[in-house]
């Protein structure tokens, strides 16, 4: 890489989208908001960052890396909101990598009423949107804690999950059309609001969950629904995991298609929530005997139950639970009712509460969305983003944590997630006290090791919805069969031969 080259492409870059709107540290800019992960876990250094406004100038951003690649290495990182959690929108430390932030790109571009469709910007923030559905009496139905500052793209190029999936699916499944900017630097206008289209391989696909190394999406034409007459939230305490399994069936059951949202919440994951935001109100906690700290010695796990549960605290799991419904408050609240009687009558749940109004409602949410910000609060952590058969997740985490705390007696484990869709995150927080940089140097990788090996045995997932990024990378293909990876290779050359873009993440592509 010589001087003179890299400040030829950087001249590129500001006349293609204005000198304000390219960041270099030789500039004096602070570029950390773009270089360090969200966890804070690899901050990397960017060649620079270039915030193109339009699709035209991220297509000329692309075309100008690629010519400058064979001389100059350099490479392209696509970054929405930097939320992700898989180190996946960063750059690498090599100095050659340039950001191309799409948060520019934030125009909402139509919202088709009778199609049911909005088509918006890449870069556009995913509450923006669901405010700008909301306005137009629609439900944009994705919803995740990180909804004020991730984006429409970063959610589709991570095919990112969330709360609502067991209802209206992953971003995959609310998505009609796209537009991208190839590799190659062309634009693919595929933004069609189509629900039927068998024209040949579906491309749109392709992008989606392909985590920005198969191209840049610039737009995307989404699904929307009637906003529901009403949208009732319980919160309910539970003996065990297969207590919360037996309560999900009779959801299922009494709900049907108005059940939009059930999550089931570990003891030791609230009492996080509980000691970093103590303003939060968690409906039938009792204060623990002593703060959330080292787990005291416990007997080997059995039931589902969290080993760090202590008798007297209230319940090991709770869960929280939505129900949408079209007709009227009444009908939503009496089903309620009823289903929450037959749990009682079961033995599944011990105490419920539904929510009397919209404000309780946010604040039984609001306690389940905090608990990733409480253990970032709490230090550096493990997570285990997996997915497994639903109805065999009690018996997963009984075998893992059995497993985890005999090798890593005092680690804690924080249970939570998406138990509708059977993606738990079983994440793991340092004993208290202990060195986390320590731990995670020398735990993080035996006890992915231990987890994955388990969560292979039942046919489960290592990444349910957040990705690979960089973090997993080297686990991929311990985890994929070899066919579906050669595949994956053979896709990632015919689109991107010159391994340009956001090399380094997801699949490795060195010797391509
Ligand atoms: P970024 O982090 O900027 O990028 C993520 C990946 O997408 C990178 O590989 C990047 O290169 C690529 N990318 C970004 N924009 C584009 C584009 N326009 N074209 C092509 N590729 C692109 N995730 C879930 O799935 N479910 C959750 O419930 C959830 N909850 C979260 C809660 C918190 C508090 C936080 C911090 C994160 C959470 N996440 C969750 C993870 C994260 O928010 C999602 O992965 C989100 O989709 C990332 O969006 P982003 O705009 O921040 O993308
Ligand atoms: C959630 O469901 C997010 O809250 C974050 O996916 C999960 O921090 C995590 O492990
Ligand atoms: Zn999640």
């Amino acid at each position: 890489m010589t001087a003179e080259s890299i400040s030829r492409l950087i001249a590129e870059l500001r006349r293609i989208v204005g000198q304000n709107h390219v960041l270099t540290q030789d500039d004096g800019e602070d570029l950390r908001a773009w270089e360090l992960d969200w966890r804070g876990r690899e901050r990397g250094k960017a060649l620079a960052v270039v915030r193109p406004g339009s699709t035209q100038e991220v297509a000329e951003v692309v075309q100008a890396c690629a010519a400058a690649r064979p001389a100059l290495h350099v490479s392209i990182v696509p970054q929405g909101g930097n939320t992700g959690m898989v180190v996946g929108s960063t750059p690498d430390t090599s100095g050659t990598q340039v950001v191309l932030s799409l948060t520019r790109l934030n125009k909402v571009r139509q919202l088709d009423a009778g199609n049911m469709t909005i088509t918006v910007d890449a870069g556009c923030v995913l509450q923006t949107l669901q405010e700008e559905c909301e306005k137009a009496g629609f439900l944009f139905p994705l919803s995740l804690a990180s909804e004020g500052s991730c984006t429409i793209g970063g959610n589709l190029g991570t095919n990112a999950g969330g709360t609502q999936v067991v209802r209206y699916g992953n971003t995959r499944e609310l998505c009609l059309g796209l537009e991208v900017v190839t590799a190659q630097g062309e634009i693919w206008d595929g933004l069609l609001g189509l629900r039927k289209d068998n024209t040949g391989y579906d491309l749109r696909h392709l992008f989606i969950g392909s985590e920005g190394t198969l191209g840049i999406i610039t737009g995307a034409t989404m699904k929307i629904y009637p906003m529901p007459k009403s949208q009732l939230t319980a919160f309910a305490a539970l003996p065990s995991l297969e207590a919360a399994l037996q309560l999900l069936g009779l959801a299922h059951e009494h709900l049907s298609a108005g059940l939009t949202g059930f999550e089931v919440m570990g003891q030791f994951a609230l009492s996080l929530v509980h000691k970093h935001f103590p303003q939060q109100r968690i409906p039938f906690w009792h204060e623990p005997r002593s703060a959330p700290g080292r787990p005291k010695p416990t007997d080997a796990p059995s039931g589902g139950s969290e080993p760090h549960a202590v008798g007297s605290v209230g319940a090991p799991y709770f869960v929280v639970l939505e129900n949408s419904d079209n007709e009227s408050e009444e009908h939503a609240r009496a089903q309620f009712e009823r289903l929450l009687e037959a749990a009682m009558e079961a033995g599944c749940v011990t105490d419920a509460v539904v929510a009397e109004n919209l404000a309780q409602a946010k604040a039984l949410w609001h306690i389940r969305e905090s608990i990733p910000l409480a253990q970032a609060q709490e230090g550096l952590n493990i997570k285990h983003d997996i997915s497994i058969n639903v109805s065999r997740i009690p018996a997963f985490v009984a075998e893992t944590n059995a497993l985890l705390m005999k090798k890593f007696p005092g680690a804690r484990l924080v249970t939570y997630g998406h138990l509708g869709d059977g993606n738990l995150h079983y994440n793991v927080q340092a004993p208290e006290g202990e060195d986390q940089k320590r731990f995670l140097a020398e735990e993080e990788a035996p006890m992915n090791a231990l987890v994955y090996e388990v969560v292979d045995r039942y046919r489960g997932s290592i990444s349910a919805e957040h990705g690979i990024g960089s973090l997993k990378i080297d686990k991929l293909p311990e985890h994929k069969s070899p066919v579906a990876l050669g595949l994956m290779h053979r896709i990632k050359r015919a689109l991107d031969p010159l391994n340009l873009m956001n090399p380094g993440k997801l699949l490795h592509t060195e010797n391509h």
